[in-house]
């Protein structure tokens, strides 16, 4: 018999993200953000889907926070939509999307369910975009304007905060691979805003000090770190390389150890670095949050930008296409803890894509996000096991919802959306993870 035990302080949570499952796009005061223009832009998002209805959650919070309640979660994350609580970027504060937040907050309260927020999940308002968005310095400051009105308004409910959600997504799949919004295709641009996102991380923490708020701050980031195909020098240069330009790039300059020479020697653009910028980057944190899916396998490519690529592998793939590795979270995070000693980890998403479908009994048999879920929760107990400082596990997602440039097409939620109705129905993971967290996981 296999046993799942965790501490009992381990915290269990679920995620979601505002334009992923929100909706209300055109209500209570939200202005356009830039995935709004980029899901309109032809080619770019599955069928020209987009999160205008989403999972309607603007309207069903209730029912959706009611239903966390009964699976047993003991904290949901979700984010604050920028341009529902600065509709202008910067200056007036739209109490409507405060509001909205506020009840939100108070909801998951009543259910003794803590409230995590990340400040920004993708959805940067459009007019910040026209003006150059993180590709420009000014960036820093909108950003550190917009979550003051955060702190000044929802300090008093937030649990955990969460300053930036991936930024190696916000870079380089929004300015060098341009498949997510704005959809640039510039390494000039890529290393700009990387700089600039870090920055803004390090400006809102300095701010979250000042106000004296007490809840733990800090940054979820989808580390890397690719294997070699091989043991030659030349396969584990090239993993060398891939996790410095993926990942160290982040993660370095937050514990005060600036850019790596080999990303930079990778990327070729020096990085904007003005004097304190380090500094302000590498304010203390007192949590990261990791996001797992999958980990790849790379090798050297001199044709490729940065002179690696994927190479192939004999793993059976999710929905999406990606290698279900478990034994990758138990590198990834053993790489983290020994790079950031004494750092409490939280994995703050982690989850399987799968074509689920209601079926004769009404439900949905997801036995494979089953498997997956146990394979790394299983690799959990064994980290804490090994002294590893992780805190807690957010299942991503709580509902199937918007998969950005996949539309609605890959179903990541532990409870099903009927989009046509909006009905939630739990999936057999949704009763997994509440057997879980109630003590009873073994089979
Ligand atoms: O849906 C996304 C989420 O917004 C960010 N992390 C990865 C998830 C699955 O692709």
């Amino acid at each position: 018999m296999q046993r799942l035990e965790f501490p009992d302080d381990f915290l269990w949570g679920t995620a979601t993200a505002s334009y992923q499952v929100e909706g209300a796009s055109h209500e209570g005061g939200r202005s356009e953000s830039i995935w709004d223009t980029f899901a309109r832009m032809p080619g770019k998002v599955y069928a020209g889907e987009n999160g205008d209805l989403a999972c309607d959650q603007y309207h069903r919070y209730g029912e959706d926070i009611g239903l966390m309640a009964e699976l047993g979660f003991q904290s949901y994350r979700f984010s604050l939509a920028w341009p529902r609580i600065l509709p202008l970027g910067t200056g007036p504060v739209n109490q409507e999307g405060l509001a909205y937040y506020r009840n939100l907050c108070e909801e998951l309260h009543k259910h003794d369910i803590k409230a995590c927020a990340t400040l920004y999940h993708w959805d940067l308002p459009q007019c910040l975009q026209d003006k150059g968005g993180w590709t420009e310095r000014f960036i820093v400051d909108a950003f550190a304007e917009y979550v003051k009105a955060c702190y000044d308004g929802l300090g008093d409910l937030v649990d955990q905060w969460i300053t930036i959600n991936e930024p190696f997504c916000i870079t380089y799949l929004g300015h060098l691979w341009g498949n997510h919004a704005p959809g640039f295709k510039d390494i000039n641009f890529t290393v700009k805003a990387v700089h600039h996102v870090n920055l803004a991380h390090g400006v809102a923490v300095k701010a979250y000090r000042e106000t004296g708020l007490k809840a733990p701050i800090g940054i979820t980031l989808n580390l890397a770190t690719p294997r070699p195909a091989t043991n030659s020098k030349g396969d584990k240069q090239a993993a060398l390389i891939a996790r410095a330009v993926e990942s160290e790039v982040f993660l370095y300059p937050l514990l005060g150890k600036g850019y790596p020479e080999l990303a930079v020697h990778a990327l070729g653009v020096p990085f904007p670095v003005q004097p304190g910028d380090l500094e302000t980057i590498a304010e203390k944190l007192d949590f990261i949050g990791v996001n797992y899916y999958s980990e790849s396998t790379v090798g050297p490519d001199t044709g490729a930008p940065f002179k690696y690529c994927g190479k192939p592998t004999w793993h059976d793939t999710t929905d999406m296409n990606w290698p279900i590795v478990p034994g990758g979270l138990e590198r990834l995070l053993t790489w983290v803890h020994e790079v950031a000693p004494g750092i409490p980890l939280y994995i703050t998403e982690n989850g399987y894509a799968r074509q689920d479908h209601i079926e004769g009994d009404g439900r949905i048999h997801d036995r494979e996000r089953i498997e997956y879920l146990k394979q790394h929760l299983e690799v959990c107990v064994a980290l804490i096991k090994a002294g590893v400082n992780l805190k807690g596990y957010y299942a991503w997602s709580f509902l199937d919802n918007f998969e950005w440039a996949f539309g609605y097409t890959k179903r990541f939620g532990i409870v099903y959306v009927d989009y046509a109705t909006q009905k939630r129905i739990p999936k057999d993971s949704a009763y997994f993870f509440r057997d879980v967290i109630a003590g009873y996981a073994e089979w």
